[in-house]
């Protein structure tokens, strides 16, 4: 078997952002466009000659013919085994699992995660390292700058991998497997939730839908749900992973799964609906005719996690990322735990878990997590509820409205306003930056401005500072505003906008809540001044 240079150009557009590399499909379906960032990865990293490298994805548009490429690449950069989930797919939780378990070096996962799928749509490649977390930023950065220089990468000619049936084969001196890509995850789940008292909530007649969005999660939701736990057939819905996600988007929130938002608020509302993102690391949970915000459901976690078998006596502390709102730290408070404030991406939770400086994380943006694995799982959150649920016997809401009556409310609403251009974004927040220093004790429309800053972030563990987060300000009557630009846009730029609010009242509609703090953040950020008018606007 001949192992050959190819040569390349370099990229000047491959960066590797809060997770991975994000571009339109046909950008990475350039010649030489993917082979550029895998070969860039592999200059990067060290010793890997011999060692285990995971390859999967969530099933989307080029995820297939991205893996025999990759596969090939491999195999001329020597690695000794390749382990890839059958039909291309693997879950990122399912990725993470797989790296500890099989011992692995790393994994290269092949997805644009909530990004839509198709020719038209995105696409994306990640690296994780032999912990079974995301590159961290050093890395990443090591990453881009190789994708800009290098100017060849190793190729072998050989015949495409059969990725439909779970075999096992040699090529040249690299091991092949095709392996089922739910039973590990599965059979993980087992060991860390109640499985029998979650079939018990079942049997007496519990109904939960599960909308898989048609990405990666609907294997793995089929068989726990509906085969182990003993959810009616058909809970599973959209469970079949489509290249173009069957024109969804797959985001799990009120916007982009509004159909089982609309179900979980008709008369036909089961217990539960669940949905996952096209990777299957966020979910969404609403119980009838209730919605959960992500902030509460991660204090919810938090609260209960002492419970749950596997995490007794292991609540070592939690972290939630700076622009998830703060229900996660009256939590901590009150069982006298450090709680964490890291900057947007999953990441900057790598070393608190690996540290035991923390069990448990999230973000607002429907991320959660705990050290089981170390990415962000969007079912192990639905079974960590379902456990909840089962143990209590109560419902959602009575479970989240316990949480405010123990610790108050926060109110939250997130913007994002995305615009073609990548200059007006960074140049509202470079112009709001400048004027932070004059912003305290100013007064804004309803609310008095106590503090304006940048975040910037050290990892409690490595020291490592990471600077530019995203800006904070800080008004009175427990109000706050976060602005960060997006890191997975795929074109173009994106404004998001965090506000929150605490408050005595447990019953208004955030809308109506936060329509005051919304008023004084659009006199703040004069987001249509810097914006204009063609920009595409989504609310949770
Ligand atoms: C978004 C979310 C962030 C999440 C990231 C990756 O990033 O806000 O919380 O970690 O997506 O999630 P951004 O930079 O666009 O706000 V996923 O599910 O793509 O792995
Ligand atoms: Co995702």
């Amino acid at each position: 078997m001949d192992i050959f240079a190819v040569p390349t150009k370099g990229f000047s557009d491959q960066k590797f952002g809060t997770s991975g590399l994000r571009k339109k499909t046909s950008v990475f379906q350039q010649e030489h466009y993917l082979e550029n960032a895998v070969q860039s990865i592999f200059d990067c990293l060290q010793g890997f000659e011999g060692k285990t490298l995971i390859i999967g994805g969530d099933g989307r548009y080029y995820n297939n013919q991205a893996i025999q490429t990759i596969i090939k690449m491999a195999i001329a950069n020597q690695f000794g085994h390749i382990i890839v989930g059958q039909n291309g797919l693997l879950s990122t939780p399912a990725v993470s699992h797989l790296i500890q378990k099989r011992e692995a070096f790393g994994a290269l996962i092949l997805t644009a995660s909530h990004n839509p799928g198709g020719k038209e749509g995105d696409f994306g490649i990640k690296y994780n390292i032999s912990t079974g977390a995301p590159a961290p930023s050093d890395l990443g950065n090591a990453f881009s700058k190789r994708c800009t220089e290098i100017d060849r990468y190793w190729m072998v000619k050989v015949q495409d991998v059969d990725l439909s049936q779970q075999t096992e084969l040699t090529i040249g001196s690299t091991l092949i497997e095709i392996i089922d890509p739910v039973s590990d995850y599965s059979a993980y789940m087992q060991k860390i939730f109640d499985f029998k008292a979650i079939q018990r909530l079942f049997k007496k007649g519990f109904k939960i839908t599960f909308d898989a969005m048609n990405a990666v999660t609907g294997p793995y939701a089929k068989h726990i749900l509906e085969e182990l736990l003993g959810a009616d057939e058909g809970s599973v819905i959209h469970g079949t992973p489509l290249p173009d996600f069957g024109g969804l988007h797959p985001e799990p929130n009120l916007v982009y799964a509004k159909d089982l938002v609309d179900l979980a608020y008709s008369e036909k509302s089961p217990d539960v609906c669940a949905a996952s993102d096209g990777d299957g690391d966020r979910y969404m949970i609403l119980g009838k005719s209730f919605f959960v915000n992500p902030a509460d459901s991660l204090a919810i976690l938090a609260e209960y996690m002492e419970q749950i078998p596997f995490y007794k006596g292991r609540f070592y502390g939690a972290a939630r990322s700076m622009p998830t709102a703060a229900a996660l730290d009256a939590v901590c408070q009150k069982s006298k735990k450090d709680c964490y404030q890291t900057p947007t991406g999953w990441k900057f939770f790598g070393s608190l878990l690996e540290n035991q400086k923390i069990s448990l994380c999230g973000e607002e943006s429907f991320g959660a997590g705990s050290f089981h694995v170390m990415e962000k799982d969007g079912l192990w959150a639905i079974l960590f509820w379902l456990n909840i649920l089962a143990i209590t016997e109560k419902t959602p809401e009575q479970i989240t409205k316990e949480l405010w009556q123990k610790y108050g409310r926060i109110y939250t609403r997130t913007y994002t306003y995305h615009t073609e251009s990548d200059k007006d974004v960074p140049h509202l927040i470079d112009s709001l930056s400048a004027k932070l220093p004059q912003l305290s004790n100013t007064q804004v429309s309803d609310f008095k401005i106590i503090k304006a800053s940048l975040f910037n972030y050290t990892d409690p563990v490595t020291n490592q500072s990471t600077t530019n987060q995203g800006i904070i300000i800080l008004l009175s009557d427990e109000a706050r505003i976060f602005v960060r630009m997006s890191g997975t846009s795929s074109s173009g730029a994106s404004l998001k906008v965090y506000l929150s609010q605490k408050s005595k009242k447990n019953n208004a509609d955030p809308a109506i809540f936060l329509a005051p703090l919304e008023k004084a953040t659009q006199e703040l950020l004069q987001i249509q001044k810097y914006l204009g008018n063609k920009v595409d606007i989504s609310v949770t």
